[in-house]
């Protein structure tokens, strides 16, 4: 075994976004691009000497590959010792929960997430810090600037390490430790949730379809929902990961989780659908015959938080991200505790957990999560609505009926703008935030602007600011348009444009979002001039 100090340059663009850096699988797989990346994460997070890391990633194409690379680089760094899931696998909460029960330095997660895989898809790597969260922003702008300096990375020729085998090798003087990816997870879920009441709803015919998306949760649901706690076999559906994702689209919404969404509204359609994403931190609440957006979901979660036994003792504070509904704050509000309000990106509500200023928090983008791990996680919100189900002996449907008129609806959807032209993106973006002081008192659609702001976050703990978090306005009756521009897409801009409008009158209430928010949509492209700019006379995903 070799060490190599290999000489290299800074290669442009390896920024990371708003979870790691994502680029096209096989931009990774060119020369050195990996290598620059990860010694880049190492110079910036002050070395890796001694330190103990976490290792795993969803399992896309190229993740086997990564895995060893980055073992030879933390070994000719000097690391300890390293945490590799088996076979080089483990869902992003299931590391986040492995940093934190083995008080490592940090880990690294090989994923782009929901984003396509295989050769022509997406590959990504994301650095997590010793709270088991993502590297906050001080964080990852080191990482970049260090991508900028970089004259040369420290690798070991060597064979590849078994990772197939659960136990414990080296590599040069780096202990490696290979373990199961879910048993550490799954014993961290049987203290949050009451097993005996789920599998109790089980036994009494109650049936769940879970769509894993042949990504990473297929064995740890399999493990969970069908082998512990009884739910009939074949409840988990694309069950097992591969490589491409079965040439699907890992991102649980109603788009690309079709077949569950069809399965749900159809003929005998079981009491509960769900679904996780490429890495496993998204989730989607199906009940039968009702689509539960995830802005309902954290804010159901949030009423109904007592029920579900590792939250019996209530919420000390709820998070969500700007974009998300507020749905939530409604929640808040009776519960008499706080509600944040933080940009996109997980990483910004770690603070508030380590703080225990929040228990619970979520995101519109299909993320929920808890002071549990730093993470979002997929398998986690399935468990707490069954736990919910089990203890409140309801379907999904009246519940949220219930939820609704105590509270009032906030209809919501997002409205993407894939493979937009960059520049024609960045500048709609540019001139709207020219025009934000100029919209209040003004009328579109038949909505009047009430505010119109570019949102800043003030972190409560660090005293942190961060700018530019997207633009804001608020309509008469409760409406609410907000644009920005997405941090994880690989190809031109993603122009996200979420839109929301309250309604308290039950006999007022609708099923079709896109209907009850016609206005809105509408005066979002009067206000934007969304179709004119960017060419597109319809989005092209509607979650
Ligand atoms: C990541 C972040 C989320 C964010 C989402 C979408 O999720 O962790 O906080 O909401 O991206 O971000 P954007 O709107 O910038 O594309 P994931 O599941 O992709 O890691």
């Amino acid at each position: 075994m070799t060490l190599h100090s290999i000489a290299t340059q800074p290669i442009e663009g390896q920024k990371p976004g708003t979870s790691g850096l994502r680029k096209k699988t096989r931009v990774f797989m060119g020369p050195h691009y990996l290598e620059n990346y990860i010694q880049a994460t190492w110079n910036g997070i002050g070395g890796v000497q001694g330190k103990t890391l976490v290792l795993g990633g969803d399992g896309r194409h190229f993740n086997d590959r990564a895995a060893q690379v980055v073992l030879r680089m933390a070994a000719a760094s000097g690391a300890a010792k390293v945490i590799v899931g088996q076979n080089a696998l483990l869902s992003t909460p299931a590391a986040s929960n492995l940093i934190r029960q083995r008080n490592a330095d940090g880990g690294i997660i090989l994923s782009a997430s929901h984003n396509p895989g295989g050769p022509d898809g997406d590959f990504g790597v994301k650095y997590n810090v010793s709270n088991g969260g993502p590297a906050p922003e001080g964080v990852t702008e080191r990482i970049f600037g260090a991508t900028k300096t970089l004259t040369e990375y420290h690798i070991f020729d060597a064979q590849d390490v078994d990772l197939g085998r659960i136990g414990t090798t080296a590599l040069d003087k780096m202990q490696i430790e290979v373990v199961n990816p879910v048993t550490d997870y799954q014993a961290l879920m049987e203290t949050l949730f009451d097993f005996d009441a789920i599998r109790a709803l089980f036994a009494g015919g109650f049936r769940i379809s879970f769509d894993a998306m042949h990504a990473i949760t297929g064995p740890y649901a399999t493990a969970i929902l069908e082998d512990t706690l009884g739910a009939a076999p074949g409840s988990v559906v694309n069950g097992i990961p591969l490589p491409d994702f079965g040439q699907g689209h890992p991102d649980p919404n109603p788009i690309w989780a079709k077949d569950l969404m069809d399965t749900m509204f159809g003929p005998d359609a079981p009491d509960f659908g769900a679904a996780s994403d490429g890495d496993g931190d998204r989730n989607m609440i199906v009940g039968r015959g009702i689509y539960v957006t995830p802005s309902d979901s954290l804010a159901a979660m949030a009423a109904n938080a007592t029920h579900v036994k590792g939250y019996a003792g209530g919420l000390a504070g709820v998070a969500r991200s700007m974009p998300t509904s507020r749905a939530l704050d409604q929640v808040a509000e009776r519960l008499g505790i706080a509600c944040y309000e933080t940009p996109t990106g997980w990483k910004f509500f770690g603070n508030l957990l380590d703080a225990g200023l929040a228990t619970l928090c979520g995101e519109e983008s299909a993320g929920t999560g808890s002071d549990h791990v730093r993470e979002k996680d997929g398998l986690w919100a399935v468990l707490f609505w069954l736990n919910i189900l089990a203890k409140r002996q309801v379907s999904v449907a009246d519940l949220m009926a219930e939820h609704w008129a105590t509270y009032g609806r906030n209809y919501y959807s997002r409205h993407d703008y894939e493979a937009v032209d960059s520049a024609a993106a960045q500048k709609l973006v540019d001139d709207l935030r020219q025009q934000l002081a100029t919209l209040p008192g003004r009328d579109f659609a038949g909505l009047t602007v009430e505010t119109a702001d570019e949102f800043a976050y003030d972190d409560p703990v660090d005293g942190s600011r961060s700018e530019g978090q997207g633009l804001r306005i608020t309509l008469s009756g409760g409406a609410r348009i907000v644009l920005r521009l997405s941090g994880t897409g690989t190809e031109g801009a993603t122009l996200r444009v979420y839109l929301e409008r309250v309604e308290t009158d039950p006999t007022r209430m609708q099923d079709n979002p896109q209907q009850a928010l016609a206005a809105v949509i509408a005066a979002a492209d009067a206000i934007a001039g969304i179709a004119e700019r960017t060419g597109r006379t319809a989005p092209d995903v509607i979650t």
